[in-house]
C-alpha cells in the first residue's frame, strides 16, 4: 500500500482551466467533474495510508492536477517552476502538505537553482530507481538539470528527447508505469519512440502493455495489486483489464470526462509517496 498521497481540491474556476482539447461542442460540465474528482479522491482515500488534501485555490483553475508541481523520490521533494505561466504560483499550497509527509526531508525550490528552469511533473516518471523526465513544450533542459542535481544519489535520472517531436503535452499521456518492470504505453508512433528511447537509454528492457488510445496509456498503479484506469474507452480498457487480471491485479474503472477535456488524466491528479 501507498504510505502517503497528496491530492488538491478541484476548484469552482475549473472551466477557466489552460487546455488544448476543443470543447466549444461539450463545454466542461462543472458539476460532473466535481463528482468525477470526488470519485477519484475516494478510490485514493480506500488505497493509500494517508491523504493529504490541499485545498482549491480558486486563482488557479488547474490547481486540481497537483502532480506537476511537484517531483518526490524517497526522502527529496523538488517543487518545480511549471512550464505554463498561469500555473507557476501553484506551488504555494503543495509546499506546506509535502512538509506534513514524515518521510521527506529535504525540499528544493526549481526556481531558486536556475530562474530558467521549467518542468512539469507530468512529465516525470518514477519507475524503480529510474526517474524519466521527458523534456516538452513545458519541461526545458534547465528543468532536468535541476532535477538531476537534487536527486543525486537517490535515483538515477534520465533524459528524454522523444517527446519534443510530438504534439503529446506530457510523458505521461503516452507512457505510464505499472511496477518497475512493465510500463503501459500508447501504441501510435509517438508512443513508439518513446518506449524505444526510455529502452535505449536506461538498457531495461521493460515489458509494455500497449493500448491504441492515448488518453487510457495513463493508468494510476496505487502499490502492487492496485490500479486505477480509465472508462470509457472499450479497446484499451478490454486490452488493460485482460492484461492486468493475468498479472493479479484488481482495479477500478473511473470515468473522468470532464477532466479529460482539460487536458488532464489520471496520474495528474495525485502525488504518491511510497
Ligand atoms: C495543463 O494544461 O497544464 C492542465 N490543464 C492539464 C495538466 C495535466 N497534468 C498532467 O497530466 N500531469
Amino acid at each position: 500500500m501507498i504510505d502517503y498521497a497528496i491530492c488538491r481540491e478541484l476548484p469552482r474556476s475549473f472551466k477557466d482551466c489552460v487546455t488544448a482539447v476543443d470543447n466549444t461542442t461539450s463545454p466542461i460540465d462543472i458539476s460532473l467533474a466535481f463528482k468525477q474528482h470526488e470519485a477519484y479522491v475516494e478510490v485514493l482515500k480506500k488505497h493509500v495510508r494517508q491523504l493529504v488534501e490541499v485545498p482549491a485555490d480558486e486563482a488557479h483553475p488547474d490547481c486540481c492536477f497537483v502532480e506537476d508541481t511537484c517531483v518526490v523520490v524517497k526522502d527529496t521533494a523538488v517543487l518545480n517552476r511549471l512550464g505554463h505561466t498561469t500555473r507557476q504560483k501553484e506551488i504555494q499550497g503543495v509546499e506546506q502538505a509535502l512538509k506534513k509527509v514524515p518521510s521527506i526531508k529535504t525540499i528544493v525550490h526549481m526556481s531558486s537553482q536556475d530562474e530558467r528552469a521549467t518542468v512539469d511533473g507530468g512529465d516525470c516518471m518514477l519507475v524503480g530507481d529510474h526517474l524519466y523526465v521527458g523534456l516538452s513544450a513545458r519541461t526545458n533542459r534547465q528543468g532536468a538539470d535541476v532535477l538531476k542535481k537534487a536527486f543525486i544519489g537517490v535515483c538515477k535520472v534520465v533524459i528524454l528527447d522523444t517527446l519534443q517531436h510530438s504534439e503529446t503535452l506530457h510523458l505521461k499521456c503516452l507512457v505510464s508505469p505499472l511496477n518497475a518492470d512493465t510500463l503501459v504505453m500508447c501504441s501510435t508512433e509517438a508512443g513508439k519512440a518513446l518506449m524505444n528511447e526510455i529502452k535505449e537509454k536506461s538498457e531495461i528492457n521493460y515489458n509494455a502493455i500497449e493500448v491504441p488510445d492515448q488518453v487510457p496509456a495513463n493508468i494510476l498503479a496505487l502499490g502492487p495489486d492496485f490500479v486505477i484506469i480509465q472508462k470509457n474507452f472499450p479497446e484499451s480498457e478490454n486490452i488493460l483489464k485482460e492484461e492486468l487480471v493475468k498479472r493479479g491485479y484488481q482495479f477500478e474503472a473511473l470515468d473522468m470526462s470532464e477532466l479529460i477535456k482539460a487536458d488532464g488524466a489520471l496520474t495528474c491528479c495525485s502525488v504518491l509517496i511510497p
